[in-house]
């Protein structure tokens, strides 16, 4: 029997032979291991319609679950035999082994509503555990709002995958995605743009239909609660001082021209940013902490990339604070939001992350650089003494092409930049030229969904995938060779197939 697992476990030997099971299934649990097992029991349910019996620890069972002290923060090992078993140490390994567990089973395991009478598993032995403990994916809700549903899915989707992380991208120049109470015109302005490019923007065509969408608190509980059942953490991002318009469209003053602006309906970036003045610096604190306050215990990404600082190099007031401050570069005036938001959501146990060009103004050693200008990005930051997240552009950015043809959507940049999912699985999580007492600043690595370009569900998933396998396995820490890995991806197909994903098809060789 094939076994095609996709992350491949770090060891996997299959001995000879199936088990059978039928319904009702019976899976003995301890009690404070419940909630994991009803997880792994809603989704037979759900994809083939059997029954699952959660039995007591020492109850005959077909599965068995256990609590050992040897299996890290989320490794596993699972044992095929009459009886299956799945040790881990935590909730999380064992949520992964059951995911493991599934993949042994039919691909049907996997889609909604199938009649399966009988699963044959094959006898195995798996021996477990990631290589990295963050295996992100972004995804860009502010250029596109898409909704509760969506993110969930795309949850689904990243659990499958042994993933552990999602960074939601919150807000823009094209739109604000989060409810904040005290400064209700970010949603009620911000949230909404009047019109869209169609095509590329180099093509400057607008289709003159509204845009918009937010999520109110319990919004983010849904997406929360769904997430922890799956063991995917979610990482909020509020991006300031730059890809800042649509809040200055909601509060003029926050800006730095008379004028007002409207949300804007470009894709770029634009020379619009917050001003620095006390009320704008204040106004980031208050939406951090707001939202930090409802993720609590998340890492929260505060932004900071591609902050251009025409606006600040022409007016007086910013002139002011420059010397106050004693700067002698106008772009060290992006590190007051960087250094003041640190420092509270540190001292609320928040873990900081940010990207890379907060280092431009000099950014505390603690904050997590997510590196995306490229690999090398990630070498300074951690020379610098910062943990990394590596998300180069050049490899991880899946709003990029999936492949040359001229029949591939329009995408956000043009041909000769283009990552097949070949390239992708040829990724290094440890960037090139790091010395080796430095890879323990590596955290692992996350791709980027950004979504100019990016309307719809299935257009979402044609761009995540297969391109989102190939990395899991890279930042899982499995990866072998192409040829070794495209038999195993193509069975996977069938596993996305069943669960809905419009996927891109995977070439054959020529
Ligand atoms: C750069 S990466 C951006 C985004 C764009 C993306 C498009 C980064 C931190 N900023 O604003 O959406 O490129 O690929």
């Amino acid at each position: 029997m094939d076994v095609d697992l996709v992350p491949r476990p770090r060891r996997l030997d299959v001995r000879s032979g199936t088990v059978t099971w039928r319904s009702p299934l019976r899976i003995a649990v301890e009690a404070q291991r419940y909630s994991v097992a009803q997880v792994f029991a809603d989704d037979l349910r759900g994809a083939i319609g059997w029954r699952v019996e959660i039995v007591a620890f020492d109850a005959p069972a077909d599965l068995l679950l256990r609590t050992v002290d040897d299996c890290g923060e989320e490794g596993y090992r699972l044992t095929v035999d009459d009886t299956a078993t799945i040790d881990a140490s935590t909730p999380a390994g064992l949520s992964y082994g059951l995911s493991v567990l599934r993949q042994l089973g039919p691909a049907s395991l996997f889609g909604d509503g199938a009649v399966v009478e009988t699963i044959a598993l094959p006898r195995v032995f798996i021996d477990d555990g990631p290589s990295y403990s963050w295996r992100g994916v972004h995804l860009d809700v502010a250029r596109h709002f898409l909704d509760v549903a969506t993110v969930c899915r795309l949850i689904d989707q990243i659990a499958v995958h042994r993933l552990n992380h999602l960074h939601l991208h919150l807000n823009d120049d094209q739109g604000w995605r989060i409810e904040i109470p005290t400064w209700p015109f970010l949603t009620q302005v911000g949230a909404y743009r009047r019109s869209t490019p169609i095509g590329h923007e180099r093509d400057q065509l607008d289709d003159h239909v509204a845009h918009g969408g937010f999520y109110d608190a319990r919004d983010i509980a849904t997406i929360r609660q769904h997430a922890a059942r799956r063991f995917v953490h979610i990482v909020p991002e509020i991006d300031l001082p730059g890809h800042a318009q649509a809040a200055i469209a909601a509060y003029p003053s926050l800006g730095n021209l008379d004028d007002p602006l409207e949300v804007w309906t470009r894709w770029g970036i634009s020379e619009h940013v917050l001003n620095v003045s006390e009320e704008a610096l204040g106004f980031a604190d208050d939406v951090v902490r707001h939202v930090a306050d409802l993720f609590p215990g998340s890492p929260v990404h505060i932004g900071g990339d591609e902050c251009p600082t025409t606006e600040w190099s022409s007016s007086t007031a910013a002139a002011e604070v420059m010397v106050e401050h004693g700067f002698t570069d106008v772009a060290q005036l992006q590190g007051l939001f960087t250094s003041r938001l640190t420092e509270w959501l540190l001292a609320h146990g928040h873990e900081v992350v940010a990207w890379d060009e907060v280092m431009d103004a000099g950014a505390d050693a603690r904050v997590v650089i997510a590196a995306w200008r490229s690999s090398g990005m990630a070498v300074q930051a951690a020379q610098s003494g910062h943990d990394v997240i590596m998300a180069p552009m050049q490899f991880l950015y899946f709003d990029w092409l999936n492949a040359e043809g001229a029949d591939e959507p329009v995408a956000l940049a043009p041909l000769p930049f283009c990552t097949p999912w070949e390239k992708v699985y040829r990724f290094s999580v440890i960037p090139p030229g790091l010395d080796a007492s430095l890879h323990h600043r590596v955290r692992g690595a996350q791709a980027q969904l950004w979504t100019e370009y990016i309307a719809t569900r299935d257009h979402l998933d044609y761009m995540a995938f297969p391109r989102l396998a190939a990395f899991s396995e890279v930042v899982w820490g499995t990866k072998t060779s192409e040829a070794e890995f495209r038999p195993r991806l193509t069975a996977h197909l069938s596993r996305l197939e069943a669960m809905g994903v419009r996927y891109r098809a995977v070439d054959q060789p020529s």
